[in-house]
Parts: C-alpha cells; sequence; structure tokens
C-alpha cells in the first residue's frame, strides 16, 4: 500500500484523471468520497478552504491541483514515466491545453439541457437546484458560450485529436502514454458520461480507440477511508515532505500568505510559508482537528499574497 490519499468523488473528470495515473502506475491508494458541493467541513480541515475536487494527502503534506497531483505521483513512483523524456515539455502543453480549453469546452457542452437530464437522472430536484447554485457561486464570472459555439470548438478540439493520432499512434505523442493522455481523456470520459452528446464522438474513431485504451489502465487498487480516518492521520503525522524557500523567490520564509486559485474557487488558504520556488508554494497551518499540515499548490494557476500584518 503507497500512503497517498486520494479524496475525490465518482463523477468528477479531474480525479478521473488522477485515477486513471494511479491505474497506469497500479498503484495501491487509500480513497476517500468527498462531497460535490459545499459545506465540505472535513474537507476543509486539511485544506485551508481549498474546496476543488480532487485534492490529495501523503500523511500531514496535502496537495492541491491535480497537475500538481500528478507531479508528486510521478516523483514516487516514476515508472512508467508521466513526462517520457522524448515529449517532456510537449506532454505538460498539450495537458495545460486539455485541462483549461478542451475541459472548458466539453464540460458545458455537456451539461446542455439533454445531457443535464442524464447526469442528473435520479436525482430529487432540490438536489440538481443546489449543484447549479453551487457551481454559480463557484464560478460567478463564468459565461456560458452560445451552444452553437460550444459544439465549434468541441468538434474542433476532437477534430485535432484525431488528426494527432491519424498515423495510429497508440498514445497522443507516441509509442508512449502521458500526462497529455489522462489530462484529455477525462473530457471524454465526462461527455460519454451522457449518452445523447456522447452521439458527438461518433465520428472519431481514432479518439474512441484511444479512449478504449487511456481507460483501460483502471483505477489501481483503491481501498475505501473515511474522511475523519484522513484527518485523524493527518493529526498524527509529524514529519513533512522536504520543502524550502529560494532565495530569490521574492518572499521570505515565515511570511504569512493567503494562496488562491486564479481562475474560480477563489477561496483562499492562509499559512505561513514554509516552500517556494518557479514550481511549487507550499503554507504550513494549524487546524484545529487536522494539526499542523503542509498545504501544496502548483504555481501556475495560482496567485500567492504576502499578507498585510495587523497594526498593533
Ligand atoms: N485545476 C484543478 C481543477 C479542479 C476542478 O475544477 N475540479 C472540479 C470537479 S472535476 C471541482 O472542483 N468542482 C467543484 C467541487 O468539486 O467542489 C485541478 O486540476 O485539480
Amino acid at each position: 500500500m503507497d500512503d497517498i490519499v486520494l479524496h475525490h468523488y465518482a463523477t468528477s473528470p479531474f480525479s478521473e484523471k488522477v485515477r486513471l495515473v494511479l491505474g497506469m502506475k497500479q498503484m495501491r491508494w487509500r480513497s476517500v468520497t468527498v462531497p460535490s458541493i459545499l459545506p465540505k467541513p472535513d474537507v476543509v480541515a486539511l485544506t485551508g478552504g481549498y474546496r476543488r475536487t480532487p485534492f490529495m494527502q501523503i500523511g500531514a503534506d496535502i496537495y492541491c491541483d491535480s497537475a500538481l497531483m500528478c507531479r508528486v505521483i510521478d516523483r514516487r513512483v516514476p515508472e512508467p514515466p508521466l513526462y517520457p523524456e522524448s515529449t517532456h515539455g510537449l506532454a505538460a502543453i498539450v495537458a495545460q491545453w486539455a485541462d483549461q480549453s478542451f475541459f472548458w469546452t466539453a464540460v458545458p457542452f455537456t451539461m446542455q439541457p439533454a445531457g443535464v437530464t442524464h447526469l442528473f437522472a435520479g436525482l430529487p430536484p432540490e438536489a440538481v437546484k443546489a449543484f447549479g447554485a453551487d457551481r454559480a457561486a463557484m464560478s460567478p464570472a463564468f459565461r456560458r458560450a452560445p451552444l452553437h459555439d460550444q459544439a465549434a470548438a468541441f468538434h474542433d478540439y476532437l477534430g485535432r485529436l484525431e488528426h494527432l493520432l491519424a498515423d495510429d499512434r497508440p498514445f497522443l505523442l507516441g509509442a508512449l502514454p502521458s500526462i497529455a493522455d489522462f489530462a484529455a481523456v477525462q473530457s471524454i470520459w465526462f461527455v460519454r458520461r451522457a449518452p445523447p452528446v456522447a452521439a458527438h464522438l461518433e465520428n472519431y474513431r481514432r479518439v474512441d480507440v484511444w479512449y478504449e485504451r487511456v481507460t483501460a489502465f483502471g483505477h489501481g487498487s483503491p481501498e475505501p477511508m473515511t474522511s475523519a480516518e484522513a484527518i485523524a492521520l493527518a493529526h498524527a503525522t509529524t514529519a513533512f515532505a522536504p520543502c524550502g524557500v529560494d532565495a530569490e523567490a521574492g518572499l521570505a520564509a515565515g511570511t504569512m500568505v493567503g494562496v488562491t486559485p486564479a481562475d474560480y474557487a477563489h477561496d483562499e488558504v492562509v499559512g505561513s510559508l514554509v516552500g517556494l520556488d518557479a514550481s511549487e508554494v507550499v503554507v504550513e497551518r494549524v487546524d484545529a482537528r487536522a494539526g499542523t499540515v503542509h498545504v501544496h499548490f502548483p504555481r501556475i494557476g495560482f496567485h500567492v499574497k504576502a499578507l498585510k500584518k495587523e497594526s498593533p
């Protein structure tokens, strides 16, 4: 059993991306199911306010954002590599496109009325309403594109994937799977959950074969854990992953900082700066239930701000 705890829920695409990465690495991991909407008291006990899904825990180290989580998983289990040497920079660039442009086209497109009927089938209307209200509050600036614009972009993007696969390569960037595959596949996985929208995938034969190949990695071996157990684990852990503040990073160790996602769900996580370099920021915070935890974020996509000291 590796000591990775994934906090996630079944229908979350970014969680599916990480579950498939854990599958590719054939890992045994612990699985905590989190709520899909606020309130999330047991999430916040560990993250300090970050509410997005998934997040990952290793003892008292908490990793936010799937891009960082994938890097950490790859460091712990380097084989097979998630960032093969031959396509390293390219894989990360394609993955960023997939996490942002492709995801934010595919998911709203799937949430069109015909898709929503399938996605929320069997749920009471109050639950559907609560979900809508939660997401509206999480992304108040989100402007939904007209359906025909979403459809056009979705097909354009699918055409790109089909084109990449045109030489019958098994994975998007060639012979080896990479982060690009997992980041792109999560959106298709979500679309396929809504059959009327999934009909749009019909003419992309290579994408279909590739989808089956990537999802065949499975999820590794998850073992259930409760959120109370996860909090107790953090509380009982006193050692942290090594980290430090780069002298040139612009902020000194021990500064009280706030870390906020740049795009949506702008909940600030406040703590004392213990790690800062070009790729990662780490804050230490003390929680009544989880004890002292280190919360890690990638630098890309997050704002780190020194907080003003209160005047005496
Ligand atoms: N950049 C983030 C995006 C995560 C994200 O947006 N996740 C969605 C679910 S797939 C979310 O957080 N929704 C709101 C929630 O679960 O509370 C990542 O890569 O982890």
